[in-house]
Protein backbone atom coordinates (compact mmCIF):
# COMPACT_ATOMS: atom_id res chain seq x y z
CA UNK A 1 0.00 0.00 0.00
CA UNK A 2 1.05 3.07 -1.06
CA UNK A 3 1.66 5.91 1.88
CA UNK A 4 0.11 8.91 2.47
CA UNK A 5 2.00 12.09 1.20
CA UNK A 6 2.56 14.83 3.81
CA UNK A 7 4.52 17.94 1.64
CA UNK A 8 7.19 19.91 4.09
CA UNK A 9 7.75 23.81 2.58
CA UNK A 10 10.33 24.96 3.36
CA UNK A 11 12.65 24.36 6.78
CA UNK A 12 11.36 21.95 9.34
CA UNK A 13 12.64 20.52 12.46
CA UNK A 14 14.68 17.57 12.67
CA UNK A 15 12.51 15.92 15.06
CA UNK A 16 9.04 16.15 13.21
CA UNK A 17 10.87 14.96 9.39
CA UNK A 18 11.87 12.25 11.63
CA UNK A 19 8.56 11.28 12.87
CA UNK A 20 7.02 12.14 9.92
CA UNK A 21 9.01 10.29 7.97
CA UNK A 22 8.39 6.43 10.13
CA UNK A 23 4.71 6.87 8.63
CA UNK A 24 4.39 8.73 5.48
CA UNK A 25 5.87 9.70 2.64
CA UNK A 26 7.53 13.16 3.14
CA UNK A 27 8.10 15.31 -0.09
CA UNK A 28 10.08 18.27 1.09
CA UNK A 29 10.30 21.49 -1.55
CA UNK A 30 11.09 24.84 -1.58
CA UNK A 31 9.26 27.30 0.21
CA UNK A 32 8.33 29.42 -2.65
CA UNK A 33 5.34 31.71 -3.54
CA UNK A 34 4.19 28.84 -6.45
CA UNK A 35 5.86 25.30 -4.72
CA UNK A 36 7.95 23.59 -7.44
CA UNK A 37 5.45 20.63 -7.78
CA UNK A 38 3.80 18.68 -10.69
CA UNK A 39 -0.06 18.53 -10.39
CA UNK A 40 0.25 14.64 -10.39
CA UNK A 41 2.71 14.81 -6.92
CA UNK A 42 0.42 17.88 -5.72
CA UNK A 43 -2.74 15.71 -6.03
CA UNK A 44 -1.21 13.17 -3.53
CA UNK A 45 -0.36 15.55 -1.27
CA UNK A 46 -2.89 15.06 1.68
CA UNK A 47 -0.94 16.65 4.47
CA UNK A 48 1.45 19.78 5.88
CA UNK A 49 3.88 20.74 8.01
CA UNK A 50 4.82 23.54 7.87
CA UNK A 51 6.82 26.31 10.24
CA UNK A 52 6.03 29.82 9.24
CA UNK A 53 3.69 31.42 6.52
CA UNK A 54 1.14 28.93 4.33
CA UNK A 55 0.29 31.49 1.45
CA UNK A 56 -3.13 31.19 0.21
CA UNK A 57 -2.16 29.97 -3.36
CA UNK A 58 -0.64 26.80 -1.84
CA UNK A 59 -4.17 25.60 -1.15
CA UNK A 60 -5.05 26.39 -4.94
CA UNK A 61 -2.28 23.85 -5.69
CA UNK A 62 -2.40 20.91 -3.55
CA UNK A 63 -6.42 20.04 -4.01
CA UNK A 64 -6.28 17.10 -1.87
CA UNK A 65 -4.85 18.57 1.48
CA UNK A 66 -6.83 17.78 4.56
CA UNK A 67 -4.62 19.02 7.28
CA UNK A 68 -2.00 22.03 7.74
CA UNK A 69 -0.16 21.38 10.91
CA UNK A 70 1.64 24.84 11.59
CA UNK A 71 4.64 24.64 14.38
CA UNK A 72 4.24 27.46 16.92
CA UNK A 73 1.26 28.88 18.56
CA UNK A 74 0.83 31.96 16.39
CA UNK A 75 -0.96 30.92 13.03
CA UNK A 76 -1.30 34.39 11.52
CA UNK A 77 0.87 33.52 8.11
CA UNK A 78 -1.80 30.96 7.85
CA UNK A 79 -5.27 31.98 6.45
CA UNK A 80 -7.17 29.54 8.70
CA UNK A 81 -10.87 30.91 7.91
CA UNK A 82 -9.67 30.03 3.81
CA UNK A 83 -8.91 26.69 5.17
CA UNK A 84 -11.54 25.96 7.35
CA UNK A 85 -14.25 27.27 4.78
CA UNK A 86 -12.60 24.16 2.09
CA UNK A 87 -12.87 21.72 5.12
CA UNK A 88 -8.99 21.79 6.22
CA UNK A 89 -8.05 21.57 10.05
CA UNK A 90 -5.33 23.69 10.65
CA UNK A 91 -3.02 22.81 14.04
CA UNK A 92 -0.75 25.13 16.13
CA UNK A 93 1.58 24.15 18.67
CA UNK A 94 -0.08 26.03 21.97
CA UNK A 95 0.39 25.11 25.99
CA UNK A 96 3.48 23.38 25.05
CA UNK A 97 5.54 26.75 25.16
CA UNK A 98 4.05 28.37 27.58
CA UNK A 99 6.20 27.95 30.39
CA UNK A 100 9.32 28.76 28.03
CA UNK A 101 7.90 32.31 26.60
CA UNK A 102 6.84 33.10 29.90
CA UNK A 103 9.94 33.13 32.08
CA UNK A 104 11.53 34.96 28.61
CA UNK A 105 9.30 37.39 29.18
CA UNK A 106 10.39 37.73 32.98
CA UNK A 107 14.07 37.48 31.67
CA UNK A 108 13.28 40.16 29.16
CA UNK A 109 12.02 42.21 32.05
CA UNK A 110 14.26 42.28 34.56
CA UNK A 111 16.85 42.79 31.93
CA UNK A 112 15.37 45.78 30.39
CA UNK A 113 14.72 47.04 34.05
CA UNK A 114 18.16 46.69 35.39
CA UNK A 115 20.23 46.83 32.39
CA UNK A 116 21.95 43.16 33.04
CA UNK A 117 23.18 42.99 28.93
CA UNK A 118 24.85 46.27 28.91
CA UNK A 119 25.98 45.66 32.31
CA UNK A 120 27.86 42.30 31.21
CA UNK A 121 29.27 44.18 28.32
CA UNK A 122 30.56 46.78 30.47
CA UNK A 123 32.18 44.05 32.17
CA UNK A 124 33.98 42.14 29.29
CA UNK A 125 34.94 45.48 27.98
CA UNK A 126 37.33 45.44 30.63
CA UNK A 127 35.66 48.81 32.54
CA UNK A 128 35.05 47.27 36.12
CA UNK A 129 38.32 47.91 37.78
CA UNK A 130 39.32 49.18 41.19
CA UNK A 131 37.32 52.40 42.28
CA UNK A 132 34.46 51.90 39.18
CA UNK A 133 31.42 50.98 39.43
CA UNK A 134 27.95 50.14 36.94
CA UNK A 135 26.02 52.81 37.23
CA UNK A 136 23.23 52.81 39.63
CA UNK A 137 20.24 51.64 37.14
CA UNK A 138 17.40 54.21 36.80
CA UNK A 139 14.83 51.77 37.69
CA UNK A 140 13.50 49.02 39.43
CA UNK A 141 11.21 46.33 39.24
CA UNK A 142 9.93 46.82 42.87
CA UNK A 143 6.83 49.07 43.20
CA UNK A 144 5.93 48.61 39.48
CA UNK A 145 1.95 47.90 38.29
CA UNK A 146 2.37 45.79 34.79
CA UNK A 147 -0.13 45.08 32.42
CA UNK A 148 -0.32 42.59 30.71
CA UNK A 149 -2.58 43.01 27.25
CA UNK A 150 -3.29 39.43 26.90
CA UNK A 151 -4.37 37.28 29.43
CA UNK A 152 -4.18 33.87 27.27
CA UNK A 153 -2.35 30.98 27.51
CA UNK A 154 1.36 32.53 27.93
CA UNK A 155 -0.56 35.67 29.47
CA UNK A 156 -1.56 33.96 32.46
CA UNK A 157 1.89 32.32 33.20
CA UNK A 158 3.40 35.65 32.96
CA UNK A 159 0.86 36.99 35.30
CA UNK A 160 1.87 34.16 37.58
CA UNK A 161 5.21 34.33 37.60
CA UNK A 162 4.99 38.27 38.75
CA UNK A 163 3.19 37.46 41.61
CA UNK A 164 6.06 36.80 43.86
CA UNK A 165 7.89 39.74 42.48
CA UNK A 166 5.20 41.56 44.89
CA UNK A 167 4.23 44.20 41.75
CA UNK A 168 0.46 45.02 40.93
CA UNK A 169 -0.60 43.36 38.10
CA UNK A 170 -3.68 44.61 35.63
CA UNK A 171 -4.44 43.04 31.80
CA UNK A 172 -6.48 44.68 28.92
CA UNK A 173 -8.09 41.81 26.62
CA UNK A 174 -11.43 41.74 24.77
CA UNK A 175 -13.31 40.38 27.27
CA UNK A 176 -12.91 40.54 31.19
CA UNK A 177 -11.29 37.00 32.55
CA UNK A 178 -13.60 36.45 35.41
CA UNK A 179 -11.66 34.10 36.86
CA UNK A 180 -8.23 36.45 36.69
CA UNK A 181 -7.53 37.93 40.30
CA UNK A 182 -6.10 40.77 38.24
CA UNK A 183 -8.06 44.17 37.74
CA UNK A 184 -9.41 44.38 34.64
CA UNK A 185 -9.12 47.77 32.26
CA UNK A 186 -11.74 47.11 28.74
CA UNK A 187 -9.51 49.21 27.17
CA UNK A 188 -5.79 49.30 26.07
CA UNK A 189 -5.44 52.93 26.62
CA UNK A 190 -7.15 52.85 29.97
CA UNK A 191 -4.54 50.09 31.26
CA UNK A 192 -1.78 52.41 29.90
CA UNK A 193 -2.37 55.05 31.76
CA UNK A 194 -3.26 52.99 35.16
CA UNK A 195 0.18 51.03 35.03
CA UNK A 196 4.32 51.64 34.39
CA UNK A 197 4.61 48.32 32.72
CA UNK A 198 3.22 47.43 29.96
CA UNK A 199 4.04 43.23 28.45
CA UNK A 200 2.27 42.54 25.15
CA UNK A 201 1.14 38.68 24.69
CA UNK A 202 -1.32 39.05 22.56
CA UNK A 203 -1.90 37.30 18.67
CA UNK A 204 -1.11 39.14 15.16
CA UNK A 205 -4.86 40.04 14.25
CA UNK A 206 -6.27 42.52 12.14
CA UNK A 207 -7.35 44.61 15.10
CA UNK A 208 -3.87 43.90 17.04
CA UNK A 209 -1.97 45.95 14.60
CA UNK A 210 0.14 48.58 15.62
CA UNK A 211 -2.19 49.26 18.75
CA UNK A 212 0.50 50.12 21.14
CA UNK A 213 0.88 53.23 19.58
CA UNK A 214 2.27 57.43 20.24
CA UNK A 215 -1.02 57.77 22.36
CA UNK A 216 -0.52 54.33 24.28
CA UNK A 217 3.50 54.92 24.86
CA UNK A 218 2.81 58.40 26.04
CA UNK A 219 -0.06 57.32 28.72
CA UNK A 220 2.96 54.98 30.20
CA UNK A 221 4.64 57.86 30.80
CA UNK A 222 8.45 58.63 31.38
CA UNK A 223 8.89 56.16 33.81
CA UNK A 224 7.20 53.59 31.24
CA UNK A 225 8.68 50.55 30.14
CA UNK A 226 7.18 48.08 27.22
CA UNK A 227 7.60 44.68 27.09
CA UNK A 228 6.50 42.72 23.72
CA UNK A 229 6.70 39.12 23.60
CA UNK A 230 4.07 38.38 21.38
CA UNK A 231 4.19 39.56 17.88
CA UNK A 232 6.28 43.12 16.48
CA UNK A 233 2.89 43.71 14.30
CA UNK A 234 1.58 44.87 17.59
CA UNK A 235 3.78 47.97 18.59
CA UNK A 236 4.46 51.20 16.28
CA UNK A 237 7.87 50.79 16.31
CA UNK A 238 8.48 54.49 14.99
CA UNK A 239 6.14 55.76 17.50
CA UNK A 240 8.58 53.64 20.14
CA UNK A 241 11.55 55.18 18.61
CA UNK A 242 9.89 58.04 18.82
CA UNK A 243 9.45 57.65 22.59
CA UNK A 244 12.63 55.99 23.33
CA UNK A 245 14.22 58.88 21.86
CA UNK A 246 12.29 61.80 23.24
CA UNK A 247 12.27 60.18 26.89
CA UNK A 248 8.26 59.87 26.08
CA UNK A 249 9.05 56.45 27.78
CA UNK A 250 11.80 55.13 29.35
CA UNK A 251 12.93 51.44 28.08
CA UNK A 252 11.50 48.49 26.15
CA UNK A 253 12.54 45.18 25.65
CA UNK A 254 11.43 43.58 22.64
CA UNK A 255 12.00 39.50 21.36
CA UNK A 256 9.67 40.65 18.21
CA UNK A 257 9.88 43.01 15.25
CA UNK A 258 7.32 44.21 12.77
CA UNK A 259 9.52 42.77 9.90
CA UNK A 260 11.52 40.08 11.10
CA UNK A 261 14.60 39.53 10.93
CA UNK A 262 14.92 43.66 10.21
CA UNK A 263 15.41 45.60 13.37
CA UNK A 264 14.62 49.22 12.83
CA UNK A 265 18.25 51.24 12.87
CA UNK A 266 16.23 53.72 14.97
CA UNK A 267 15.56 50.89 17.68
CA UNK A 268 19.12 50.05 17.40
CA UNK A 269 20.25 53.43 18.42
CA UNK A 270 17.16 54.37 20.79
CA UNK A 271 18.92 54.36 24.55
CA UNK A 272 17.55 51.95 26.96
CA UNK A 273 16.56 49.09 24.79
CA UNK A 274 16.84 44.88 25.31
CA UNK A 275 16.43 43.32 21.64
CA UNK A 276 16.71 39.53 21.14
CA UNK A 277 16.02 37.87 18.18
CA UNK A 278 12.40 36.29 18.26
CA UNK A 279 14.03 33.56 20.99
CA UNK A 280 10.57 33.20 23.19
CA UNK A 281 10.10 29.56 23.02
CA UNK A 282 13.72 28.88 21.55
CA UNK A 283 14.90 26.23 23.72
CA UNK A 284 15.67 22.53 22.75
CA UNK A 285 13.95 21.43 24.71
CA UNK A 286 10.61 23.45 23.81
CA UNK A 287 10.99 22.95 20.46
CA UNK A 288 11.32 19.64 20.48
CA UNK A 289 7.69 19.37 22.24
CA UNK A 290 6.85 21.72 19.68
CA UNK A 291 8.24 19.58 17.00
CA UNK A 292 6.46 16.71 18.55
CA UNK A 293 3.08 18.10 18.99
CA UNK A 294 3.19 18.81 14.73
CA UNK A 295 4.03 15.45 14.22
CA UNK A 296 1.43 14.02 16.48
CA UNK A 297 -1.40 16.14 14.91
CA UNK A 298 -0.76 15.17 11.18
CA UNK A 299 -0.20 10.76 13.12
CA UNK A 300 -3.75 11.72 14.87
CA UNK A 301 -5.26 13.08 12.11
CA UNK A 302 -4.69 10.20 9.85
CA UNK A 303 -4.64 7.50 12.17
CA UNK A 304 -7.27 8.16 14.25
CA UNK A 305 -9.35 11.20 12.20
CA UNK A 306 -8.76 13.43 15.16
CA UNK A 307 -5.88 16.18 15.12
CA UNK A 308 -4.64 17.00 18.87
CA UNK A 309 -4.78 20.60 18.69
CA UNK A 310 -6.71 21.88 15.71
CA UNK A 311 -7.33 25.92 15.76
CA UNK A 312 -10.73 27.37 16.69
CA UNK A 313 -11.52 28.25 12.83
CA UNK A 314 -11.16 25.17 11.33
CA UNK A 315 -13.15 21.93 11.91
CA UNK A 316 -12.13 19.70 14.43
CA UNK A 317 -13.21 16.57 12.49
CA UNK A 318 -13.96 16.06 8.56
O1 LIG B 1 -9.58 39.21 24.00
P1 LIG B 1 -9.68 37.91 24.70
O2 LIG B 1 -10.49 37.96 25.97
O3 LIG B 1 -10.02 36.77 23.79
O4 LIG B 1 -8.14 37.67 25.18
C1 LIG B 1 -7.12 37.29 24.29
C2 LIG B 1 -6.19 38.44 23.91
N1 LIG B 1 -6.60 39.18 22.70
C3 LIG B 1 -6.85 40.49 22.69
N2 LIG B 1 -6.84 41.39 23.67
C4 LIG B 1 -7.20 42.66 23.35
N3 LIG B 1 -7.53 43.05 22.09
C5 LIG B 1 -7.54 42.16 21.08
N4 LIG B 1 -7.89 42.54 19.85
C6 LIG B 1 -7.20 40.81 21.36
N5 LIG B 1 -7.14 39.67 20.62
C7 LIG B 1 -6.75 38.69 21.45
O5 LIG B 1 -4.94 37.81 23.63
C8 LIG B 1 -6.18 36.40 25.07
O6 LIG B 1 -6.10 36.83 26.41
C9 LIG B 1 -4.83 36.60 24.40
C10 LIG B 1 -4.45 35.47 23.46
O7 LIG B 1 -4.37 34.29 24.20
P2 LIG B 1 -4.22 32.84 23.53
O8 LIG B 1 -5.11 32.75 22.35
O9 LIG B 1 -4.34 31.84 24.62
O10 LIG B 1 -2.77 32.86 22.93
P3 LIG B 1 -1.38 32.46 23.62
O11 LIG B 1 -1.17 31.01 23.53
O12 LIG B 1 -1.26 33.12 24.95
O13 LIG B 1 -0.37 33.14 22.59
C11 LIG B 1 -0.43 34.53 22.32
C12 LIG B 1 0.42 34.91 21.13
C13 LIG B 1 0.37 33.96 19.93
O14 LIG B 1 -0.76 34.18 19.13
C14 LIG B 1 1.62 34.29 19.19
O15 LIG B 1 1.41 35.34 18.31
C15 LIG B 1 2.56 34.75 20.29
O16 LIG B 1 1.76 34.87 21.48
O17 LIG B 1 3.53 33.78 20.49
Amino acid sequence: MSRIAVLVPGKMHDRVLAQLKDRFEVISVQRKETLDLDAETAKRIRGVAVSGAFPAAWFEQLPNIEIVASFGVGYDGIDARLAGSKGIIVTNTPDVLNDEVADTAIALLLNTVRELPKAENWLRAGNWKPGAAYPLTRFSLKGRHVGLYGLGRIGLEIARRLEPFKVKISYHTRSRHADAPYDYHSTLKGLAEAVDTLIAIVPKTPQTHKTVDAEVLSALGPDGIVINIGRGWTVDEDALTAALTAGTIGAAGLDVFYDEPHVPAGLLAAPNTVLVPHVGSASIPTRNAMADLVARNLIAWFEQGEPVTPVAETPARK
